[in-house]
């Protein structure tokens, strides 16, 4: 043998090996194929060839025989690292890239919500604003200061639900109003939205506990065509370009009062089981504020006067989306409010 066919046989052994390497799909051939291009006898067969070449040239085959180790495990090693690495990704979870992405739930504003925040919206253009208060009243705050009679039935515990040591849920948002009048002299003018509570048993148009927007406007010199003019105003902006009328009506605290209507929202006035075949659906009660309101709250009625409203949104709610019931409000199902949220 000469150096120039050692070389060659290093050469060839090389090409064989990279290719057997390269062809291991898994840890255990690579392993097989480790054994078979570089086990004890390939190495033997080496050293016996270079042992068979002359002095001289034994220098540059050792070079060779250790240049094809060193090639031989680089090869080994850089398969093994991709084998690992293939392997990994096989152990993983499946991923199926091409599954149809689950559409993200977007979040919404409830459809009471958006109705108290339209109400709102539009009060604030006329200069009002809003005024928070407790949900746990005084019977004063809540019926006495509102001029209701003391034997009223509304004040009945069947009624109203009372938590011991003088305090109840209030069952309307005046007493907000009551407060305001007792901190701020006029001009007053607030709305204030907020949840009220009455022992109604709970079904297709009662809840136990609701939301009610209620206003005030209290100045010298303020008559009930502001009221009128006020309110009429709100239903064009609330619900479009519609009719409306004041009925008649009686509150403790407001005199004279009155309910406004709109047009059916439904059969557009020409009657319909909706309206129960007037044409017309309550979305609000009013009137002026009684002079014993403002007294109560140390403000001179001889000075100055007032209107007041209060509306249920959660009625109203049910008037623009055509609900049946009410419950459909408070019972969180998605299913529902997807179809209202904006
Ligand atoms: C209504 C109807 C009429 C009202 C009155 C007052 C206060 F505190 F000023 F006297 N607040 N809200 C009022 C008037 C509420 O709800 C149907």
């Amino acid at each position: 043998m000469t150096i120039d066919e050692f070389r060659t046989r290093v050469e060839s052994h090389k090409a064989e090996a990279s290719q057997h390497i390269l062809g291991a799909l898994d840890a255990n051939a690579l392993e097989e194929q480790r054994t078979h291009v570089w086990s004890r006898t390939v190495q033997q067969s080496f050293s016996k060839a270079l042992g068979e070449l002359p002095a001289d040239d034994r220098r540059e085959a050792g070079r060779l025989f250790n240049e094809l180790k060193v090639h031989v495990e680089a090869v080994l090693e850089s398969r093994r690292a991709e084998i690992a690495s293939l392997q990994h990704a096989l152990d993983k979870p499946k991923l199926d890239l091409t599954m149809p992405a689950r559409a993200r739930w977007r979040g919404g504003k409830h459809p009471v919500t958006l109705v108290i925040d339209e109400i709102v919206a539009i009060f604030r253009e006329l200069g009002f604003t809003v005024a928070l208060g407790p949900e746990s009243e005084s019977e004063w705050y809540n019926f006495s200061a509102l001029n209701f009679p003391a034997d009223h039935p509304a004040m009945d515990m069947h009624d109203t639900f009372y938590l011991g040591e003088g305090a109840l849920l209030r069952t309307h948002t005046s007493p907000v109003q009551i407060r305001t009048l007792q901190s701020s002299p006029p001009p007053i003018r607030i709305l204030a939205p907020g949840t009220v509570f009455r022992r109604d048993p709970f079904d297709a148009s009662h809840a136990p506990a609701f939301a009610q927007v209620e206003g005030l406007a209290v100045d010298e010199g303020i008559s009930f065509v502001d009221l009128k003019a006020t309110l009429t105003l709100f239903a064009q902006k609330f619900f479009g370009k519609t009719r409306t009328r004041f009925r008649p009506s009686y509150f403790p605290f407001t005199e004279p009062s009155a309910e406004m209507d709109v047009e059916c929202r439904l059969c557009g006035g020409r009657g319909c089981s909706a309206c129960k075949g007037t044409g017309w659906m309550e979305i609000l009660g009013s009137g002026m504020v009684h002079p014993s309101v403002l007294e109560a709250a140390g403000i001179d009625s001889e000075r100055y006067t007032g209107w007041a409203f209060g509306m249920g949104p959660g009625r109203i709610a049910m008037l623009r989306y055509g609900l049946p019931d009410i419950r459909l409000l408070y019972d969180s199902d998605i299913r529902f409010l997807e179809q209202v949220a904006e």
